[in-house]
């Protein structure tokens, strides 16, 4: 069987190279030249876990290839995947990408073709807009051809692990599509949901949105426990050892393409009912925990009768989210920007990727820290768990510590002289 995927990005390649690992002969279509030749030559230009190996060995077995030709490439597929992005503008969701693939994908549709987006979407998106776009080829869906929406689920930094082990959710316009989608996936995914294109919809944004609120009730009760000298991480694993509770954890601010979107769909869906206030309100909590980072940053340097735009501040985090090199939305460009705009010099690393978001950016901790006034960690990458404390209180100028994420214990900072400051530590 063929499978086309159209738009190899961080859902798109990790997906046609676990199709091609499965036996599958994939073709993956994208504009952008530089992506279609690095995988042709067998190189993965993303950083996540097994992919490198993986897409090296489904190029040389010839099982994966890539193209910028979208045409001959649905033509010749069984099955297109559309993995493009949805990304949303003030609010609203700009289906031009989706739209763009699917007027591609109608040129050549055929007999007996299957196409399943993966992009998340608004309700009805699957039914009404890609359907009747699709339709206007002349061929009916569910008699001539098969459409489904199967969302896709995969957490940056652990996409090739998921992709073969998470629950699918597949959701065809009518029972046929459904049936040809569980058929295709079965084939990667251990554990799939049928349901409706509809329902797998509505489910894809209330999942990243349950975890969107849980986080801001996390970041609100940090604020909380911040004025009552509680430490909030305990406070959460505490009542976390309650069976029906499972709060997550607060932070620096919730990045990725995903969770600071997604939810805005819901919102939109709701717009005229006062109660969408919850996830709007959720949304404006995990937005502001950046400027409560560049708060906990004044604080620290008025506490020692030090000016932000007077210290050097050494930022560890550029990435959204530990272990990843991926920055789009991330917390520490808000913060990074807001700190120059104040006037302090900001030096940033992270052992993921270069970006600095315009602060001088530097090759190691020790780099960053030298001459210091203030750390602040950004972003919980494992390597910043290990920091040498004895170490880096010899290259600061003064020591003290704004941790974004709980990735220093307190206890270990104060040993060697730091002053700590955390998000929902409200012990001095
Ligand atoms: N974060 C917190 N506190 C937490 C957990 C996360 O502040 O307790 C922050 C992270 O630091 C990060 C942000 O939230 O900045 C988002 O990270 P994440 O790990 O929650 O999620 P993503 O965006 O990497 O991936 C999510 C996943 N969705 C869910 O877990 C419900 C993933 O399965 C989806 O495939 C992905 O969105 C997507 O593409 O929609």
């Amino acid at each position: 069987m063929k499978i086309a995927v159209l738009s190899l990005g961080r859902v798109g390649l990790p997906t046609a190279v676990v199709f091609a690992s499965k036996g599958f002969d994939v073709v993956g279509v994208d504009i952008d030249e530089y992506k279609v030749r690095a995988v042709n030559e067998g190189k993965c230009y993303i950083k996540e876990p097994k992919l490198g190996s993986l897409l090296k060995e489904v190029v040389s077995k010839g099982k994966l290839k890539a193209s910028t030709d979208v045409h001959i490439a649905t033509y010749e597929a069984d099955v297109v995947i559309v993995a493009v992005p949805t990304p949303i503008s003030s609010g609203v969701v700009n289906l031009d990408y989706l739209k763009k693939a699917l007027e591609s994908i109608r040129t050549t549709l055929h007999d007996g073709e299957l196409i399943v987006i993966e992009s998340t979407i608004p309700p009805y998106t699957t039914t009404r807009f890609a359907a009747s776009l699709l339709e206007r080829s002349g061929l009916k869906v569910e008699s001539e051809f098969y459409l489904a929406h199967v969302p896709e689920r995969i957490a940056p930094g652990r996409a090739v692990e998921e992709l073969s082990s998470i629950p699918r959710v597949v959701g065809g316009v009518g029972p046929k599509s459904t049936k040809k989608a569980m058929e295709v996936y079965a084939k990667v995914s251990p554990n799939l949901h049928p349901t409706d294109a509809t329902t797998a919809e509505f489910v894809k944004l209330i999942e990243n949105t349950f975890r969107d609120v849980n986080i801001a009730y996390a970041n609100l009760l940090a604020l909380c426990a911040g004025r009552i000298e509680v430490d909030v991480y305990e406070a959460i694993k505490l009542a976390n050892t309650h069976p029906r509770v499972n709060i997550h954890f607060p932070g620096a601010g919730v990045g990725g393409p995903c969770l600071t979107k997604d939810p805005y769909m819901l919102i939109e869906l709701m717009s005229d009912f006062w109660g969408v206030g919850l996830i709007s309100m959720a949304r404006k909590i995990n937005e502001y925990m950046p400027y409560y980072i560049i708060n906990l940053v004044e604080k620290s340097l008025q506490d020692e009768k030090l000016e932000v735009a007077e210290a050097n501040i050494a930022i560890l985090g550029t990435a959204y989210k530990g272990g990843v090199d991926d920055i789009r939305e991330s917390p520490a460009e808000t913060v990074i920007k807001e700190l120059l705009k104040k006037g302090a010099q900001v030096k940033t690393y992270d052992p993921y990727t270069s970006e600095s978001f315009g602060a001088v950016p530097a090759h190691c901790v020790e780099d960053t820290v030298k001459q210091a006034d203030n750390i602040v960690i950004v972003t919980d990458h494992p390597e910043f768990r290990k920091l040498n404390f004895s170490r880096i209180a010899s290259l600061v100028r003064r020591k003290i510590i704004v941790d974004g994420r709980r990735v220093v214990e307190p206890y270990e900072a104060y040993k060697y002289g730091f002053k700590y400051y955390g998000i929902g530590y409200g012990r001095a």
